[in-house]
C-alpha cells in the first residue's frame, strides 16, 4: 500500500502530525492507498515555501516561465498511461476516458498557458496632449488552488496553469477523494526543475487543509471548483479579509431540444451530456426538455440507448459508464432516485445499483437512470444530483423553454439544440448563464470565459481571463508638461 506525499518546498513529504487517510477504489470499494490528513501546521510550512520563492519566480522572465511549465506539459505526455491509470483507480471513470479526457486536457492546459503568456499584451489609455496611463498586471504572491475529484488532473491543473503562468507561487489541494494523480504531478514538476516552493501541494480534507489555505493571511487569492456550499464558506471566510475569489460551482443544466432539432445528434451527444464520468461533470444536461411535438419518439429512442450504456469495471475497453466516486456519493444518489419517486417520477430505466463479478462486485456502480413526470420546482429538478440521472419534460413553446431551462438557482452550461438560427441565435441570448452550446455539448476552446451565473459561481476561468484573475492590475499615469 503507497502512502503518498505532500510537495512542501520542492520535496516529497509525510504530514506533520503523521496521520493518514485511507483512499478507497470506486471500482471495488477496497483502500488502496493513503493520503496525508494535513492541517494548519503543513499549509503553513507550505506557504512559507511559496513566500520564499515568490521573488525568484516573479522575477523570472515570461520565456523562463514558460519553458519550465512547457517541460511540466510533456512531463505529463510522457506518463500518460500512468496517470490514466491512476485517475481511473482513483474516480472510477472509465480508463479510455481518462486517456482521451482527462489527461490530455492536463498537458494542455499546461500547454496553453505556457504559450498564453508569450502573446498577451497589456493596455494603454490615451489622454490625447494631456498624457497617457500603461496598466501593468503583477502577479498576486501565493495564492490557493483548491479542486474536486470528478475530473482531478484536468481541473487542478486547470487552476495551478494560470496561477503559475502568471508568477505567482501555489499551495494548491487536490480532492482528498482523488488525490493520486495531484501527487504524481509533484514528482513530475521536480523533474521539470520547476523550482523549490513554487508549487506547493497539500492533501488532507477540505475542512482542515482547504480551510487553512483560504483562511490564511498570506493567501492572496482562492480558486476553487466545488460544491455550491463550500463555495458559500470560502466565500465568506474570504471575504472577511478582501480575497480575491474565482468560484465554479454546481450546476442543473438544461438540455433543450427543439422540434426543429437535428434529431440523431441530439439524441447521440445528450447520451453523453447526461452519463459521460457517470454524470458527475458540472457541465452535464441533466434536465432534459424536449418539444411536446417530438417528446415521445425523442424519449422512447433516448431510454432504448440509455439502456444499450454498459456499466461496469473502468478498466475495460467495453465499459462506458463506470462506478461513481464513492459509497456516501453513491448513497446520496440513490436518495434523490427514492425522492423523485416520492415526488411523483417515473423511472424510465436505471434507477438501480449494477454489480459486476468477482473483486468488483463491492463496487459503486449505479444504472444510467432516466426520470419523467416531475413538476419543474420539485427538488429532483432544483437540485444537483451529479451523478447517472437525468430528467426528462416536455415544453410547448420557445418562452416556456427558456423559463424552465432559467427557473433554478444555478446557470452553469446550457445546451440548444435546434437548425433554426434565428431561434438559435434568441433563445441563447434569453438564456441566464455562462455557458450556451448550439447543437453541441462541451465544445471547448481554452479561450474562452469558463463559468456560471448565480448559484453556479463567480468570475470566470479560461485563457486571459484566469490570467486576469490570477494577476493584480496598476495604471501608471503619465502626464505630459502643458504649453
Ligand atoms: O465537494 P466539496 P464534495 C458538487 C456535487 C457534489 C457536491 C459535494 O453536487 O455532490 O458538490 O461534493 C474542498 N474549505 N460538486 O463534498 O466538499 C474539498 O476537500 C476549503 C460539484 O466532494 O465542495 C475538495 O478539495 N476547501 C463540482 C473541494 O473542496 C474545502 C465538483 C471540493 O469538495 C472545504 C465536485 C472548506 N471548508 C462536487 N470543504 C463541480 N462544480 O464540478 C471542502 N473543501
Amino acid at each position: 500500500m503507497k502512502d503518498i506525499s505532500n510537495y512542501i518546498g520542492g520535496t516529497l513529504v509525510a504530514p506533520v502530525n503523521g496521520q493518514y487517510i485511507d483512499n478507497i477504489t470506486p471500482a471495488t470499494g477496497k483502500v488502496y492507498s493513503r493520503i496525508p490528513d494535513s492541517g494548519e501546521a503543513d499549509v503553513a510550512q507550505a506557504i512559507a515555501a511559496a513566500e520564499a520563492a515568490f521573488p525568484i519566480w516573479s522575477a523570472m522572465s515570461a520565456k523562463e516561465r514558460s519553458n519550465i511549465l512547457l517541460r511540466i506539459s510533456e512531463g505529463i505526455a510522457k506518463r500518460m498511461d500512468e496517470l490514466a491509470q491512476a485517475e481511473s483507480v482513483d474516480n472510477g471513470k472509465p480508463l479510455k476516458l481518462a486517456m482521451t479526457v482527462d489527461i490530455p486536457r492536463a498537458r494542455d492546459n499546461f500547454a496553453f498557458f505556457a504559450t498564453a503568456i508569450l502573446h498577451d499584451e497589456n493596455a494603454m489609455h490615451d489622454m490625447g496632449k494631456s498624457g497617457f496611463n500603461y496598466t501593468k498586471r503583477k502577479p498576486l504572491g501565493v495564492v490557493g488552488c483548491i479542486s474536486p475529484w470528478n475530473l482531478p488532473l484536468y481541473l487542478f491543473s486547470w487552476k495551478i496553469a494560470p496561477a503559475l503562468a502568471a508568477g505567482n507561487c501555489v499551495v494548491a489541494k487536490p480532492s482528498e477523494v482523488t488525490p493520486y494523480t495531484a501527487f504524481l504531478l509533484s514528482e513530475i514538476c521536480i523533474e521539470a526543475g520547476l523550482p523549490d516552493g513554487v508549487l506547493n501541494i497539500v492533501h488532507g480534507y477540505g475542512h482542515t487543509a482547504g480551510q487553512a489555505i483560504v483562511a490564511h493571511p498570506a493567501t492572496k487569492a482562492i480558486s476553487f471548483t466545488g460544491g455550491t456550499a463550500t463555495g458559500k464558506t470560502i466565500a465568506g471566510i474570504a471575504a472577511q479579509q478582501f480575497k480575491k475569489t474565482s468560484l465554479e460551482l454546481g450546476g442543473k443544466n438544461a438540455n433543450i431540444i427543439f422540434a426543429d432539432a437535428n434529431f440523431d445528434d441530439a439524441l447521440r451527444t445528450s447520451v453523453k451530456s447526461s452519463f459521460a464520468n457517470q454524470g458527475q461533470i458540472c457541465l452535464c444536461g441533466s434536465r432534459i426538455l424536449v418539444h411536446k411535438s417530438i417528446y415521445e419518439k425523442f424519449r422512447d429512442a433516448f431510454v432504448e440507448k440509455v439502456k444499450q450504456l454498459r456499466v461496469g469495471p473502468p478498466n475495460l475497453d467495453s465499459t462506458q459508464v463506470g462506478a461513481v466516486v464513492s459509497e456516501a456519493h453513491r448513497d446520496k444518489i440513490e436518495s434523490y432516485i427514492a425522492l423523485a419517486k416520492e415526488e411523483g417520477g417515473t423511472v424510465l430505466c436505471g434507477g438501480h445499483r449494477v454489480t459486476p463479478e468477482g473483486e468488483y462486485a463491492n463496487g459503486y456502480y449505479l444504472a444510467p437512470t432516466v426520470i419523467e413526470g416531475l413538476p419543474a420546482q420539485c427538488r429532483t429538478n432544483q437540485e444537483e444530483i451529479f451523478g447517472p440521472v437525468v430528467t426528462i419534460m416536455p415544453f410547448e413553446t420557445d418562452e416556456e423553454a427558456i423559463a424552465l431551462a432559467n427557473g433554478t438557482e444555478y446557470g452553469l452550461a446550457f445546451s440548444v439544440w435546434t437548425q433554426n438560427l434565428n431561434r438559435a441565435h434568441l433563445v441563447a441570448d434569453a438564456l441566464d448563464v455562462g455557458i450556451v452550446w448550439i447543437n453541441c455539448w462541451l465544445v471547448r476552446d481554452l479561450r474562452t470565459p469558463f463559468g456560471g451565473t448565480k448559484a453556479s459561481g463567480m468570475g470566470r476561468e479560461g485563457g486571459f481571463y484566469a490570467l486576469d484573475f490570477f494577476t493584480e492590475p496598476k495604471n501608471i499615469c503619465i502626464a505630459l508638461p502643458q504649453q
